[in-house]
């Protein structure tokens, strides 16, 4: 359960207290105190009565009442779904091979938190950690001493593992939980950080290690009038090592609140609840470690899969989607270019093939990137539509490790990785 701001012990002098209650003020406003019971307002009207407003950063950005996103959310770019917001696909028509970071979609537990990136530290800790047995030897990084740090830039798709999650329910009949995401809970960008192995290492990082737990400052989740803490799921040890990144800059600026200011792991190619935003500490353990995150949440269950459920999910799978609003109307007799882009977390896109007529008729797509593991692939067909009325527009991908879009996707209950070829109305007219 959550431990509310504690009350200084009484023998603390009047002064004390003051400089304590300023520092508890900051913290809150940097998303580190909870304040069950107490509005926004009242706490920033405590932080105009005290001296520590001369020290604070910029005031944090105003977003409208109750949103849980910070950024503008134009609905011509975004559907916003609950504390989410997904991306339309038609608004990435003209954008390069990077997701814009004001395109990007959002997917928050809960809400997001406005850090102050020089009161941030990033704590290391537990079993896992070199030290003297027993003994919890927390290490600490701040913002600067990542900065500090040799850099990597990688170019990589962040894309929620339910993404395509409506699909089993409008093309297959399927009832399943969670957010009733399109195709738009994917983006792609430059990421540039610090290898989080490099950190680990920096660390005392001990042989005995296997599990990896990064955990985020925003809010504690809860689900079933339950709350099943912050949000945070363990990596095996070898995909820590292996090409993980704690990002700090996405496509040349510094993170983006709503994508994890001002530190966020990056796990390339997995599902994006492996790439943990505004990343507070990490633990390292000698022993396995469990989370909501890969117990209840994110594991295959159904008919089709083990009663216990599958594995924990890690790489995505394979998917299209068309830079096309769905129902959008073509003229009739004249031609033109559709474009859209294909991805898969086995590596990279070998070849696309597209119908214009519900499924009849094939032909390839031109690529327009070479072939990539952890991002997309961009293509596009000439289409001069022949015969006026409605028809879908499909296309199905085929990945470097030989991986194609079937026809229908396994279901699960929580509707999770979602692979088939979608059907995307249009009209013709
Ligand atoms: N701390 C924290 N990290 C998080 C989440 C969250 O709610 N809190 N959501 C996860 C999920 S489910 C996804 S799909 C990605 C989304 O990243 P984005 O919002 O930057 O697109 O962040 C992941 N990391
Ligand atoms: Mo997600």
């Amino acid at each position: 359960m959550p431990t509310p701001a504690k009350p200084s012990p009484p023998r603390v002098s009047r002064h004390d207290e003051t400089a304590y209650d300023r520092r508890r003020l900051r913290q809150w406003l940097a998303g580190e105190a909870r304040a069950d019971g107490v509005s926004r307002r009242r706490l920033l009207t405590l932080l105009a009565a005290t001296a520590a407003v001369t020290a604070l950063p910029a005031p944090p950005p105003a977003r409208a009442a109750g949103t849980p996103i910070v950024k503008p959310l134009p609905p011509e770019w975004f559907v916003q779904r609950g504390t989410n917001a997904e991306t339309r696909w038609e608004a990435l028509r003209g954008t390069g091979h990077h997701t814009p970071n004001e395109l990007f979609f959002v997917r928050n537990h809960t809400t997001t938190p406005v850090l102050d990136a020089a009161a941030w530290r990033l704590r290391l800790w537990g079993s896992g950690l070199r030290g003297t047995p027993g003994e919890d030897r927390p290490v600490e990084f701040g913002y600067d001493d990542l900065r500090a740090l040799p850099s990597v830039t990688r170019t990589a798709f962040v894309e929620c593992a339910g993404n395509g999650r409506s699909f089993y329910t409008s093309q297959q009949g399927e009832t399943v939980s969670g957010t009733a995401w399109t195709l738009g809970a994917i983006g792609v960008a430059r990421w540039r950080g610090v290898r989080l192995a490099d950190v680990l290492r920096r660390a005392g990082l001990s042989s005995r290690a296997v599990d990896v737990q990064p955990r985020g400052l925003d809010a504690e989740f809860g689900s079933g009038g339950e709350s099943l803490g912050r949000v945070r799921r363990p990596l095996p040890l070898a995909k820590a090592l292996d090409d993980v990144v704690l990002a700090y800059e996405m496509n040349g600026e510094p993170l983006p609140h709503d994508h994890g200011y001002p530190v966020r792991v990056l796990v390339p190619s997995w599902v994006g609840i492996s790439s943990i935003k505004w990343v507070g500490d990490i633990e390292v353990s000698a022993q396995p470690l469990y989370s909501p995150w890969n117990t209840t949440f994110y594991r295959l269950f159904g008919p089709a899969h083990p009663a216990e459920g599958s594995a924990p999910l890690s790489r995505q799978t394979i998917k299209s989607a068309f830079e096309v609003a769905s129902g959008a109307a073509f003229p009739v007799a004249r031609g033109q270019v559709l474009h859209g882009r294909s991805w898969s977390g086995a590596g990279g896109i070998a070849r696309v093939d597209v119908s214009t007529d519900g499924g009849a008729r094939w032909r390839p797509a031109r690529l327009h990137d070479r072939p990539r593991a952890d991002t997309w692939t961009r293509w596009s067909v000439a289409w001069k539509p022949d015969t006026p009325g409605p028809t879908h527009l499909l296309a199905r991908a085929t990945d470097t490790a030989g991986r194609t879009q079937p026809e229908t996707s396994v279901p699960n209950a929580q509707g999770y990785l979602f692979d088939a070829v979608v059907r995307h109305p249009v009209t013709v007219v």
